[in-house]
């Protein structure tokens, strides 16, 4: 399908009339959205219902993705380039006198995820579709999205994100798709006469999920796949007895609003709720699907693959095995083996407060049927695996215990594969957190390296270097990126170097742009950029950041004339609400801020900005400006991180520590293009393990640091008496729990080396370069063909020739 400039002008201006019976020109750009994206989906829905008719024909193996979280991004720009029309689009608005960017920009980025794991999974449903790999999406349409940021005194304000304001063009309500999902009441196993038992309900609320579809267009493939969210509804039949807003309030707060935490777990009851709710409400889909096909039960798991994005729908596990025992009549054993095959599971954290766990008398009171099923799998692993590994390990790998069900446990337990994020993430769990089920099942476990879409993070986002890269080396690279190693043959050509550098600087200076225009802020576009973005957490060391700004704040106020490379640090992150002291982070963060920006001795040697409401969408505008990456968590404690492969990929030099993926980026671009620090994680596991670190004493011994810390204490950062107290206290009192002073001195010293390259341009732009050479391997699509051919058993369509 090709369509020429004149054909979409005609055809999108016959959108628009159809939808505001009035002039194009005299509408709200929102309104021209609106239009171009009905415009996208009447073009593509020829191929999302050919790629549905498709894979029901010829009845594909289809992987589900279950997730509570996906941060797809803005879709307008995505969707044209993915359908290959984005020139010709772009072309015909620009001629019918319309601002193809200002459209773009009317459209809501929808925030239904937290950060990493949800941007995963809209990452991967991308590299799904464009490997024509059957896949579909299942997740929860929440109402109000992660809460909008805004600074009022440096303090984080959260505000309601109403993203559905404006309408949503992408979805299509599915009504016809709805299904009953029910909660609370009484059960009991009574006999059918058929020598069965089955469930007998009273005194349900029973909850209709309605499912809205979004396409998933496939890179340049004629693939559309889909994305369903489900919404949560009061049935029809049931209006009667829902008489008062508040009865009808708690039907609808199940799919309300996002839980904003990422990091501390708290067992509510609301977010149980909606963990079952989606959940039954996808695997009730799934089994419906498959039974429209009328092939036997031993059938189930080749055909359906569904994978369990952490644990938030570890419920897939006792809601397979309660519609196959009690809706579906098989036998336990059958039930149970077609569940195991067709579960897999990802762990995204090691830390210990985010594990899931509920107290067993909420879910015996919430779920009583999905209660007993876990109590029974729970009996059936202890009956098993006692005589094989003793009553010892068996009881700590129970499900069940101290009064809770462990979710991690149900998932490991239901599923045929487990898998962590990178290679140290995974050998982490392997060896301590997950170690007595590696004993167990060492054959369940295996990595999946995270990875990135370079459609958005390369192509879209940074549309300059896209087109440098494709008049070097052409443009096998699009679609299959383990061909940019090809551009490191122009590591010492002057010529591609200097357009790098233009290219990063015009990207500086469009982030100057907007830092100017939202925060009147004067920012100088040939100093170092800085950056560091991503959710606000201890382990993640903003502080660290933070602290190495204000020693070299010390250094110029020392001396005035100081030479010094000039730099703009760059931090966007929220806190979890209920998270005070990364709260407390931000407001010293933005106090350090204030009193640096206005420091006439500063100048423009430093400048801060905190970024509010840091998302997908500021994401793709500031690491095509970043000269330096920042992934400074503590070793052993960042599953992976991806923002640190999309850096790499937009030619930012990395300053880490061996963490998470760190260490592959590391292997891929050698030691000299990177600059690392710090302790490592087994250096970590010793300290912890001796357990007589004493952060006093580092302080005693730097008589620097020791100045940087009296600053959070002594009123020289005016207006944060509070939290420098507390920030100073969980350093020193408290002795320091992510070894932030430890490597204090450590990460001073890679950051100077680090100014020091960067007085060399050429040598900076030739890493630049090499770096942008060697991430083709986090490319999703490769992290996507791992979990189809080693997890999930599905082909994707006429996948090209791949390395
Ligand atoms: C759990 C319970 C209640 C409310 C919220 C949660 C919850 C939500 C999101 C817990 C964790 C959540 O996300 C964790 C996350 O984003 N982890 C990150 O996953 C990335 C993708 O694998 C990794 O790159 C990051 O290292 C990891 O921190």
């Amino acid at each position: 399908m090709t369509l020429t400039t004149t054909e979409f002008k005609t055809e999108f201006t016959k959108v628009f009339e159809a939808l505001y019976a009035s002039n194009i020109k005299d509408a709200s750009s929102v309104q021209q959205y609106n239009a171009l994206g009905n415009f996208i989906k009447v073009y593509s829905s020829e191929n999302w219902n050919q790629t549905n008719q498709l894979y029901l024909d010829n009845q594909v193996k289809q992987v589900y993705y279950f997730s509570m979280e996906f941060l797809p991004g803005r879709m307008l720009k995505s969707n044209l380039l993915n359908l290959g029309i984005l020139d010709t689009v772009r072309t015909g608005i620009k001629e019918m006198g319309l601002d193809f960017e200002e459209i773009v920009g009317s459209e809501v980025d929808p925030a239904l995820g937290n950060g990493g794991l949800g941007r995963l999974a809209s990452c991967f449903m991308d590299s799904i579709a464009s490997l024509g790999i059957p896949g579909n999406g299942n997740g929860i349409r929440y109402r109000y999205g992660l809460f909008q940021q805004k600074f009022v005194d440096g303090y984080q304000v959260e505000l309601p994100e109403n993203w559905l304001r404006n309408g949503n063009v992408w979805e299509v309500r599915k009504e016809n798709k709805a299904v009953t999902v029910r909660f609370g009441g009484e059960v009991y196993l009574k006999e059918d006469g058929k020598n069965k038992l089955r469930p007998i309900y009273s005194n349900t609320q029973n909850i209709l999920a309605v499912p809205y579809d979004t396409g998933m267009i496939g890179y340049e493939n004629d693939v559309v796949n889909n994305l369903r969210l489900w919404s949560a509804e009061i049935p029809v039949e049931e209006e009667i007895n829902y008489k008062t807003v508040a009865d009808r309030e708690v039907v609808n707060q199940i799919t309300e609003v996002l839980y904003p935490d990422d990091s501390n777990y708290e067992g509510q009851l609301l977010r149980l709720r909606q963990e079952y709710f989606f959940t039954s409400a996808g695997i009730q889909s799934i089994v419906r699907f498959f039974k429209k096909q009328q092939l036997p039960w031993s059938e189930f798991s080749n055909k359906i693959a569904i994978h369990v994005n952490d644990t938030h729908p570890a419920l897939c596990v006792p809601e397979l095995m309660r519609i196959l025992l009690d809706e579906e009549g098989l036998g336990w054993e059958q039930a149970w083996n077609i569940t195991k095959r067709s579960i897999s599971y990802t762990n995204h954290t090691i830390m210990q407060e985010a594990m899931e766990k509920w107290p067993v008398q909420m879910v015996q009171e919430l779920l009583p049927r999905i209660y007993q099923i876990i109590e029974a799998i729970n009996q059936r692993h202890i009956d098993k695996k006692v005589p094989l590994y003793g009553e010892e390990l068996t009881y700590r790998t129970t499900i069940i215990s101290d009064g809770y069900i462990k979710m991690a446990n149900l998932a490991i337990i239901g599923s045929h594969s487990v898998n962590g994020v990178a290679q140290l993430h995974t050998d982490i769990l392997k060896e301590e957190t997950l170690r007595d089920f590696y004993e167990m099942y060492p054959s369940k476990f295996n990595n999946k390296t995270n990875g990135i879409t370079q459609r958005r993070w390369l192509h879209l986002a940074n549309e300059k270097l896209t087109h440098l890269i494709d008049e070097k080396i052409g443009k096998e690279w699009k679609t299959n990126p383990a061909e940019l190693r090809q551009f490191k043959a122009y590591s010492k050509d002057k010529d591609t170097l200097s357009c790098l550098a233009d290219i990063k600087l015009e990207n500086k200076q469009r982030f100057a742009a907007y830092a100017k225009e939202k925060y009147a802020i004067e920012l100088d576009p040939t100093a170092l950029f800085d950056v560091q973005i991503k959710r606000l957490h201890a382990y993640k060391r903003q502080l660290l950041n933070a602290l190495h700004i204000l020693d070299r704040y010390l250094k110029i106020k020392d001396d005035p004339s100081l030479e010094l490379q000039p730099r703009v640090f760059i931090f966007g992150a929220k806190a979890a609400p209920s998270y005070i002291y990364a709260k407390q982070i931000i407001k010293f963060i933005n106090a350090l801020a204030h009193l640096i920006n206005n420091d006439p001795d500063v100048g423009d040697k430093m400048k801060i900005v905190f970024v509010e409401n840091y998302g997908v969408s500021l994401a793709e505008l500031i690491i095509p400006a970043a000269d330096i990456s920042e992934q400074i968590s503590l070793a052993g404690k960042e599953a992976s991180g991806t923002s640190n492969m999309k850096l790499m990929l937009n030619g930012a030099l990395t300053l880490a520590t061996l963490d998470g993926a760190n260490i592959e980026i590391k292997d891929l671009v050698g030691e000299e293009n990177i600059f690392l620090f710090g302790l490592t994680n087994e250096e970590v596991n010793q300290l912890n393990r001796e357990g007589t670190y004493s952060a006093k004493r580092v302080l005693d011994e730097n008589e620097r640091l020791n100045r940087v810390l009296e600053c959070l204490i002594n009123g020289m950062i005016p207006d944060i008496e509070e939290e420098g107290r507390v920030i100073y206290d969980s350093l020193i009192r408290y002795n320091d729990e992510y070894y932030v002073l430890k490597d204090f001195e450590s990460f001073v010293a890679a950051q100077e080396r680090a100014d020091k390259l960067y007085q060399d341009k050429e040598a900076w732009n030739q890493k630049a370069l090499i770096n942008i050479a060697s991430s083709g391997p986090f490319s999703a699509d490769f992290t996507i063909m791992r979990y189809a051919d080693e997890i999930w058993n599905v082909k994707g369509k006429a996948i090209k020739n791949r390395s």
